[in-house]
């Protein structure tokens, strides 16, 4: 049965996607429930939704025992003509690509797990800013609970791969684990920016709590590589991976004014 969503419903919902802190999505998960067409089609979408809202109250009432729960923002409010996320696995080079790219201090260091929190920074482009974030880096070691939040404000992803690992493969596949894991898929589809998925679409798909977005993969690290053009090649035999690709080097490459 179809859900019929509301436009006051999908007003909350596009206000959920956005909202920065768990405060605020609990409002507007609130809004939602209270917004939605209430009938069989949309029983689903209903307990999802008051599942995550019982998840976001015991979140805010904080840890059983004492300790306060703050901390860096978890999510950026997007700035400028979109907000891009660098993805990828540890120590694949996002740090030293954001600080290339926005001219950030991201710190950025030779063994894995060196960045904690998002960090936002800006890229300027003939007369627009694009909001970069970098994140930490997606790992089966080191779970972060936030990450599918952080990844919900976006307008599309970078996928960085360090082709010169020999783990790259294994670490882009378990990566792309991790993500469906998450209800996070990436994809090779570009919608413009403000154009909203087809009504049908929207409805027969729909989960509010899933991110899609769309993405390029970049090959970091391109200096150390002697044949790119055939190691990608067999790197896409084997992961199935289809994003446009762009080689990049955070150590070469000039910082664009
Ligand atoms: N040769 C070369 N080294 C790079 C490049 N980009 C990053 N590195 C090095 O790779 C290491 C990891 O870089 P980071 O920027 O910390 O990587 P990261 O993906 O942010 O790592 P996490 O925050 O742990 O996920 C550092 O020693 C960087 O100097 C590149 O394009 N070429
Ligand atoms: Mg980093």
């Amino acid at each position: 049965m179809p859900a019929n969503l509301t436009p006051e419903y999908k007003n909350a919902e596009a206000a959920f996607r956005s909202a920065r802190d768990s405060k605020e999505r609990l409002e507007c998960l609130r809004e939602m429930l209270r917004t939605i067409s209430k009938h069989k089609g949309t029983d689903h979408l209903q307990a999802a939704i008051k599942s995550r809202i019982k998840e976001l109250k015991e979140e805010l009432a904080g840890p059983k025992k004492g300790g306060a729960q703050s901390g860096p923002a978890t999510v950026i409010r997007p700035e400028g003509a979109a907000q891009i996320v660098l993805i990828g696995s540890p120590n694949v080079g996002k740090s030293a690509l954001h600080a290339r790219l926005t001219g950030s201090n991201a710190p950025s260091a030779p063994y894995p797990f060196t960045t904690q929190f998002p960090l936002p920074g800006m890229l300027p482009y003939q007369d627009i800013y694009f909001q970069i974030i970098d994140l930490p880096p997606l790992s089966s070691h080191h779970p972060i609970r936030w990450f599918a939040n952080a990844l919900r404000p976006a307008d599309a992803g970078l996928l960085v791969v360090d082709m010169s690992d020999p783990e790259c493969v294994e670490q882009t596949l378990s990566l792309q684990g991790l993500l469906a894991e998450k209800r996070v898929t990436l994809t090779e589809r570009c919608m413009p920016i403000g154009v909203a998925e087809p009504d049908a679409q929207y409805e027969s798909l729909h989960d509010p709590f899933a991110v899609q977005l769309p993405a390029l993969m970049v090959v970091n690290k391109a200096d150390q590589i002697q044949n790119l053009a055939g190691e990608l090649e067999v790197f896409q035999e084997v992961t199935g991976v289809r994003y446009p690709v762009l080689a990049a080097s955070a150590c070469t490459a000039k910082r664009a004014e």
